[in-house]
């Protein structure tokens, strides 16, 4: 397991990769944590983190592509084990997007019609 060198002191994320805040951790790997998201907009809504703190997914993408490639590849684990063929995959970025927190984090999304536009 990775130990993050680029925590970052008041985010909330990395306390949850940490276990210094409790979540619902569903699913972990050398460089991502995905727990269940606190206010679900689907039957399955689970956030993928890396271990690493950045900022958002163009950052983590810039700074390491191995844990970028890997959140997906979570994203796909998680959904596979609770038997979605069919997900969402979403990260807000940067304010204007809806981001609200400032650590990189996919949303995995299943379990409803999915509409598009997103919603
Ligand atoms: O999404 C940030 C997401 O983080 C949002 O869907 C709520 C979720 N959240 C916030 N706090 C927690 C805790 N403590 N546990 C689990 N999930 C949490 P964004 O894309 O930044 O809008």
């Amino acid at each position: 397991m990775v130990v993050p060198v680029t925590a970052a002191p008041d985010c909330l994320f990395c306390k949850i990769v940490a276990g210094e805040i409790p979540a619902e951790v569903v699913h972990t790997t050398e460089r991502t944590v995905a727990f269940r998201d606190i206010n679900p907009q689907a039957p399955l809504h689970v956030l993928v983190v890396p271990r690493e703190h950045e900022p958002n997914a163009a950052a983590s993408a810039a700074a390491d592509p191995a844990t970028f490639a890997e959140i997906a590849t979570t994203a796909r684990s998680v959904a596979t084990a609770e038997g979605y063929d069919d997900y969402r995959l979403v990260f807000n970025t940067g304010a204007g997007a809806q981001q609200t927190v400032f650590h990189t984090h996919c949303h995995v999304l299943a379990g409803r019609d999915l509409t598009w536009p997103p919603g």
